[in-house]
């Protein structure tokens, strides 16, 4: 029989990818979507016509408690959030309500209205922030570093409370980055492969950066929904750490990067304070031992290809 999935934050670089999977799967997938002034629809545009719209937003129970109703799901992904950390200091309320609140929003709709649904968080190793223990797993103590991790550490706790409180099938994927051809430009790795090729092309003549020693461990995001879906199909629910178990520099990101277009990074790229954190996450190392055992999760695309990929993609879509 056909199931029924709903993904919040579809038009975004994993809704796209989680949408693109559970269509070839023969799902019915219906997204939330809130309302633009110009419809956002870049990332999903060659699957749009497959997909139902749902009109709704994370700060609005009442939007929710329709999207659940209408979409009767078997699984409900949560994915929407002001998911980008320079920007929670900018706006700690919003990235609180959306990112924090908007999770028990969310959890609530489910459970007054198809409590029997499956249900997926967006949990990150932001919450890892000034790290404890390294390789970090689903044990390692939490420690914060923005706004946006607090919120989204908040997110994961009440994830957990209804999972103990009400036997929700409720499951948070402790996701560490993640990128590709469809991330946003604010984004460091995006924000690098798309100033490369601009410069490739001379349309741009320097780049403008923060703190080239934070360290990350960047994986693929079309690898990592697969492991989403994974978390859902088991018997029990569960949170689990993905990762590649590899971390790198920004440097090591801007040298492949300009190295793969033929250029050389120091001749372009100007430290700039203003993209410096107020406080920084330095390095995050994930170890996903549990998923590979009990998911049989694995990964495809290792962190050079991934960058290669991503300065093709915008090599390509500038020319
Ligand atoms: P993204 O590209 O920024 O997408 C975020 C999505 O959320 C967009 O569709 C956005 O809609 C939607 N959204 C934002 N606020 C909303 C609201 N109030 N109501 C309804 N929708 C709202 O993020 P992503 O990289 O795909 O990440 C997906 C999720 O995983 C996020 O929760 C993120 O925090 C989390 N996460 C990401 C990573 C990573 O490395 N990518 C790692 C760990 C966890 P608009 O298009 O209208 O803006
Ligand atoms: O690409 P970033 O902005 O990602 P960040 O802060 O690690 O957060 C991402 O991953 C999280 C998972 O760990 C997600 F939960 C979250 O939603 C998001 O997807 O920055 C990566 C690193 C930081 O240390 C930052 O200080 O790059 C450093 N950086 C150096 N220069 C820069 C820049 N980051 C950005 N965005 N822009 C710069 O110019």
């Amino acid at each position: 029989m056909t199931k029924n999935a709903l993904i919040t934050g579809i038009t975004g670089q994993d809704g796209s990818y989680l949408a693109e999977l559970l269509l070839e799967k023969g799902y019915k997938v219906f997204g939330l979507r809130r309302r633009t002034s110009v419809p956002i629809l870049e990332n999903i545009e060659h699957i749009k016509n497959e997909i139902e719209f749902i009109d709704g937003d994370l700060l609005d129970q009442g939007s929710l408690i329709q999207a659940v109703r209408v979409s009767n799901p078997d699984e409900v992904y949560n994915l929407a959030a002001q998911s980008f950390v320079g920007t929670s200091w900018i706006q700690p309320v919003l990235t609180g309500q959306s990112t924090g609140i908007g999770v028990t929003n969310m959890l609530e709709a489910v459970r007054l209205t198809r409590p029997e649904a499956r249900f997926y968080q967006a949990s990150s190793s932001e919450m890892f922030g000034k790290v404890v223990e390294t390789p970090q797993k689903e044990t390692t103590p939490f420690y914060p570093r923005s706004p946006y991790g607090v919120a989204k550490l908040y997110g994961h706790w009440i994830t957990v409370n209804y999972r103990e409180s009400f036997d929700m099938f409720a499951c948070s994927g402790i996701l560490f980055n993640h990128e590709s051809p469809r991330r946003g430009v604010e984004f460091v790795t995006r924000k690098v492969t798309d100033a490369v090729a601009r410069i490739k092309l001379g349309l741009q003549n320097e780049l403008r950066m923060g703190n080239l020693d934070a360290k990350r461990d960047w994986g693929f995001a079309g690898d990592y929904v697969k492991a989403m879906w994974l978390m859902l199909q088991q018997d029990k629910p569960d949170d689990f750490v993905i990762s590649t178990g590899e971390t790198h520099t920004v440097e090591e990101l801007v040298e492949i990067a300009f190295g793969h277009a033929g250029l050389n990074w120091r001749e372009y790229v100007v430290i700039d304070p203003k993209f410096v954190r107020p406080a920084e996450v330095d390095l995050l190392l994930g170890d996903c031992t549990k998923a590979k055992d009990k998911l049989g999760w694995k990964l495809e695309v290792g962190f050079e290809e991934l960058i290669k990929m991503m300065v093709d993609a915008d090599l390509k879509r500038l020319r």
